[in-house]
């Protein structure tokens, strides 16, 4: 018992060391998310002090299209966590907000989205069609949508309650505020599925994206949070496999 006990403490300590080889190598990283006892007021105006308790995280990782400019698209957000819920602030600077296809089921990734990989257990791995991850597209409408296990889009609109407003010195700039409840694997839209409890050290898989459209047919660019290794030169892999996420962990 002696001998595996410190089997087990040996191994762990090689992967601390290993930690920051494997971070590198693997492209994994863990971003700690504040508490906050006081829920923001999602309304899209960044006036709660609590979202000074955490840091901007960059949204500057360009996996479909080329070069930006700073006109086009700028991007960051942070995260705060309390009352069983993850709260997410982004601050997006697009030169033209657009919303082409009217039906919030209808080519949504054409239009200017803001995009959430959640895994609400961390687990990686495939949840192309399956709940095993959510890819959640949310709309300038609010409207909330990912693809189901049948291969079908589906509005998810009370995982997330969403507002965005745009800033009046800044008019290119908007701040887009969300609630996110969390939902497991097992999640069953045929039954009432209840969100997942949140608690401290807990850690969840996430990205954050942007699709910018301006003036086309299809995007323009996605723009993701982390730079993703490509696979058969295809870098937009977050909405087929969770492994590629960025680890939240739970803080104070
Ligand atoms: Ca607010
Ligand atoms: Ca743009
Ligand atoms: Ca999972
Ligand atoms: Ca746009």
């Amino acid at each position: 018992m002696l001998g595996l006990a410190k089997k087990i403490f040996t191994l762990s300590r090689i992967c601390s060391a290993m930690a920051l080889f494997c971070s590198l190598f693997f492209n994994v990283s863990a971003i700690e998310v504040p508490a906050t006892d006081t829920a923001p007021i999602i309304d899209g105006v960044n006036n709660e002090p609590q979202w000074q308790k955490s840091q901007w995280l960059a949204i500057d990782q360009v996996i479909i299209g080329g070069p930006l400019n700073k006109y086009d698209f700028q991007g960051r957000y942070r995260l705060l966590w309390g009352a069983n819920k993850l709260y997410l602030q982004a601050e997006i600077v697009d030169d033209r907000l657009v919303d082409f296809n009217a039906d919030p089921l209808d080519k949504y990734w054409d239009d200017d989205t803001l995009e959430i990989f959640l895994d609400e257990d961390a687990s990686g791995g495939d949840h192309q069609y399956s709940y095993n991850a959510f890819a959640y597209h949310i709309a300038l409408d609010n409207q909330v949508v990912d693809i189901t296990p049948q291969r079908t889009f589906a509005l998810f609109n009370d995982h997330i309650e969403s507002r965005w407003k745009r800033d009046i010195n800044a008019p290119h700039k908007i701040i887009w505020e969300m609630a996110i409840s969390l939902y497991a694997d097992d999640f069953d839209p045929a039954e009432k599925n209840s969100p997942v409890g949140l608690h401290k050290g807990k850690k969840i898989g996430f990205m954050l994206a942007y699709c910018d459209n301006d003036n086309s047919e299809t995007r323009e660019h996605f723009i993701n949070s982390k730079d993703v290794t490509a696979v058969n030169g295809d870098k937009n892999r977050g909405w087929i496999d969770a492994s590629v996420f960025d680890t939240l962990i739970l803080g104070e």
